[in-house]
């Protein structure tokens, strides 16, 4: 084997584990690993891994006497944007790092998920190609970082032909390994790094010093073995490949937001998931590194969210924010119940999914003659002039089986017997059991096809490979159980899918797409913006999974997937087509451009609705469904600045000291520092969690600043709902070039409202630039 180069060497020293002597005095002596973080990084770069590690182990070493001697591993530090480390803890000594001054918060070390389609599979649909295609900008140089599983650098959207250089900027590495090449890496994939998981060796040096370094041999690749990150970061910013398909299906040109985009990579997940402390050390080299925008299609978990301080992506997010770089998250699959949405410091810019005008159908041809169209993704070998036996599942139950857990085909329900060489109708009336297992337990019991009467995720097509399946309705259902009950010998076939294109209404919300409001504070709208998450064709590493691949065919280069994992990127790439064109604007006035210019009617004209055909609310789709060519002249923009998030820090609570820490500089938090005034922070939208019927109206401010004609006139327009008085002062603006930034009021009063969430919006609009701000009132 080739001698590492020094570039790699670092690294592996960089990342290697450090052992020194420690006592403990725990109760629970099982070091664990966690994340100790420290703050911003006000030396920036001028810090080096050596100072850093030392400072590190300084901080350890003065926590506690040491009698007993034990090894405490370091196992990632922090140093680019923001201090910290992580290593492996006790309990004890966790809770005494905690109090320590230096120190912000520690936290035991997340596992976090990717954001794609939960454990089953939706699949999805290509997104908006005609927007796409009409903004091409050769030269441009916007660097996309993608916090991932890693890149497949083969597939043709990572082909760098007609990019230009590599930026001068950057900064960034294409980490080698076994299976991965500098040469990956090109023009267009810029970057490639992957973390050391934590591994636990053993051997310690054991010097008197007890600061004894050993190097472990660092395992891993940037290469992607799972497929999630070379999906996303080809929506994300991938190259325009021609007849791209998934076996046929969403046949056309897949391509990046922006074609141009550079793409670099950091492998931070597994297939079994993410550690917290790696995507912080990933967010911190990409910083570093010079990307301009993150995305990141992770989340922990809706159930148990953690405070700003005690989140990796909310802490990495915000030191990104600090240093220029926006970051683009997933909202999360926890739909459609509220309080669900991930990612949601305001910081963070966070996306809803939603589906597109294109739907995957597989026809159902009962023995009489009827045809029901389904929802699904199929490879049925199946044609229509031959039927097959058609069962209720319910009838065919193995003994002392309930007969509701027969007709839900759960596992161990059926008896193979009854429905070999048929063709079995299962329903989705039960808490228990995906699609997938579902269609594993039928195919397994050798059935030639299923048919699932749900309305549970209808319109995100299930992919089943090869085995015959579709997925109809309950008014469909209902037919072909009375044709089953009623004909003498039922059968029916399953045939294979098609692509449905303009489908009607489109966008609509996706229903695992995470619902508003935010756990943390309901004074920020959040989600705030939707995008195409359902259905979405994109890159993916080939793989020949049994049962995957249609007889005869290569596996595909491309595939179908569902959730908020692949809106994120399509935001992504829509940031990257605004930041090319304005390459002075901050994070925040890229994030207003896209707010409010966002379209909130679908393809028939219609406000946009969720799945159950409902009006959507801003809970579900934030402002809207994303549209970035309008967003490359949105006339005004909200500009929210890092010291309106430390104010805000303040509103919620946090002390100055903790705040000044994470500003690497003294914060005074204003005098009247409630909860309350998070609604006044200079956000593109309006929230306010709690409005009093009796008590007086609520004021806030915004400040716009004008990015159009330097002369120009704004007229306000309200949209508010019965009940609800909402005033803007003033309604008229005059922007000249001494007015660039401009301030105005809104008041809300409710005496008349319902109670609960009221929605509405306010618009700015000179004549040529529509300028919407959507704002949720909850009334009590
Ligand atoms: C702020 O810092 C102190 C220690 O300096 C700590 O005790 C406290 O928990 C911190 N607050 C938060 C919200 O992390
Ligand atoms: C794409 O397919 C069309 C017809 O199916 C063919 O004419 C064209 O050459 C193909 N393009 C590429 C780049 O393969
Ligand atoms: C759609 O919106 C309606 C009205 O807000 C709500 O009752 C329903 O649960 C929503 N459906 C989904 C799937 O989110
Ligand atoms: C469909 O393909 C399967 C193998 O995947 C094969 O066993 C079966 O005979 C085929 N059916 C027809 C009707 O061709
Ligand atoms: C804007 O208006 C000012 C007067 O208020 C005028 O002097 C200036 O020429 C105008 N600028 C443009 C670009 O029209
Ligand atoms: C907005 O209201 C605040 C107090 O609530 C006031 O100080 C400020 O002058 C008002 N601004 C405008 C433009 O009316
Ligand atoms: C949508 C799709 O690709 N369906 C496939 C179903 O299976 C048949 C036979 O294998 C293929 O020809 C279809 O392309």
């Amino acid at each position: 084997m080739a001698c590492p180069p020094p570039l790699l060497l670092r690294s592996l020293l960089f990342l290697s584990l450090l052992w020194f002597f420690i006592s403990s005095t725990s109760s629970n002596p099982i070091p664990q690993p966690y994340v100790v973080y420290m703050g911003s990084s006000s030396n920036g770069d001028r810090e080096d891994v050596e100072a850093a590690e030392l400072s590190h182990l300084q901080l350890l070493s003065s926590i506690t006497s040491r009698q007993k001697s034990q090894k405490v591993s370091l196992l990632h530090h922090y140093f680019h944007a923001f201090r910290g480390f992580s290593a492996m803890l006790t309990e004890s000594e966790a809770s005494e790092l905690s109090g320590h001054e230096k120190v912000l918060s520690v936290f035991p070390d997340p596992v976090l998920q990717l954001h794609t389609t939960r454990s089953w599979d939706f699949l999805e649909v290509g997104s908006s190609d005609q927007t796409r295609s009409q903004y091409h900008h050769p030269s441009n140089d916007v660097i996309i970082g993608v916090i991932d599983t890693g890149i497949w650098p083969e597939s043709l959207s990572f082909s760098d032909e007609g990019v230009d250089e590599v930026p001068a900027r950057w900064k960034g590495t294409c980490m080698e390994a076994s299976d991965f090449k500098k040469s990956n890496c090109n023009r267009k994939l810029i970057g490639a790094r992957y973390y050391s998981i934590q591994s636990s060796s053993s051997s310690g040096t054991g010097t008197g010093t007890g600061t004894g370094t050993e190097s472990t041999k660092v395992s891993g690749s940037p290469r992607d073995s799972v497929g999630h990150g070379t999906h996303t970061a080809s929506t994300a910013g991938g190259a325009l490949v021609a007849n791209a398909s998934y076996y046929g299906l969403a046949e056309g040109t897949a391509r990046g937001g922006l074609q141009s985009a550079r793409i670099a990579s950091y492998k931070a997940c597994t297939e079994e998931g993410c550690s917290g402390s790696v995507i912080l050390k990933a967010i911190d080299d990409a910083i570093r590194d010079g990307v301009d925008i993150i995305s990141i299609s992770i989340g922990s978990s809706s159930k148990f969210q953690a405070d700003y301080l005690h989140d990796p992506i909310a802490i990495g997010a915000f030191h990104a924010e600090q240093m220029g770089v926006l970051v683009v998250a997933s909202g999360g699959n926890d739909g459609p119940h509220p309080y669900t949405v991930e990612n949601t410091a305001p910081w963070i810019f966070t996306v809803a999914a939603s589906s597109i005008d294109r739907d995957f159908q597989s026809a159902v041809v009962l023995g009489n003659g009827r045809t029901f169209t389904g929802s699904a993704i199929n490879f049925s070998n199946l044609t229509r002039s031959k039927k097959y036996p058609l069962v209720y599942a319910k009838s065919t139950a193995a003994n002392f089986t309930p007969a509701d857990e027969a007709r839900n085909c759960l596992p161990g329900s059926i008896d193979r017997t009854k429905v070999a060489g048929k063709i079995v109708v299962c329903v989705d009336t039960y808490p228990m059991g995906s699609k997938r297992i579902k269609k594993l337990v039928v195919e397994n019991a050798k059935a030639k096809g299923m048919i699932l009467i749900s309305e549970n995720q209808n319109g995100n097509p299930f992919d089943s490979g090869v085995f015959p399946f579709t997925q109809v309705d309950n008014v469909a259902g209902y037919k072909i159980l009375k044709y089953i009950s009623s004909a003498k010998y039922p059968t029916a076939t399953v045939l294979k899918t098609t692509t449905v294109s303009d489908q009607r209404p489109a966008p609509t919300v996706a229903s695992f797409s995470s619902r508003g409001p935010g756990e943390l504070t309901e004074n920020i709208l959040k989600p705030d913006i939707m995008a195409p998450g359902v259905a979405i064709l994109a890159a993916v590493i080939p793989k020949n999974e049994p049962g995957t691949v249609p007889v005869g065919k290569e596996p595909s280069k491309f595939s179908i997937k569902s959730g908020t994992s692949m809106s994120c990127p399509h935001v992504s790439g829509a940031a990257a087509i605004i930041k090319s064109i304005h390459k002075a604007w901050s994070s925040s006035m890229i994030r207003s451009a896209l707010m409010t210019t966002a379209t909130f009617v679908n393809n028939e004209g219609k406000p946009l609705m969720n799945s159950s055909k409902s009006l959507a609310n801003p809970h579900e789709i934030g402002v809207g469904e994303t549209s970035p060519y309008r967003a490359l002249h949105p006339g005004l923009v909200f500009e929210t600045t890092p010291k309106d998030y430390l104010k805000l820090l303040c509103y919620l609570g946090y002390s100055q000291k903790n705040i000044s820490s994470m500003a690497g500089s003294e914060f005074h938090c204003p005098e009247n520092s409630g909860d309350e005034r998070i609604s006044d922070v200079n956000y593109p939208s309006i929230s306010i969690g709690k409005l009093s019927r009796h008590g007086s109206a609520i004021v806030v401010t915004r400040t716009v600043t004008n990015v159009g004609p330097v002369n120009s006139t704004y007229i306000a327009s309200v949209d508010s709902p019965m009940g609800l008085t909402v005033k803007v002062y003033p309604s008229k603006i005059d922007f000249r070039p001494n007015a660039r930034r401009v301030s105005y009021n809104v008041s809300f009063q409710g005496k008349e409202a319902p109670g609960g969430y009221n929605f509405g919006s306010l618009t700015w609009s000179d004549g040529r630039h529509s300028v919407r701000t959507v704002f949720a009132v909850n009334v009590e």
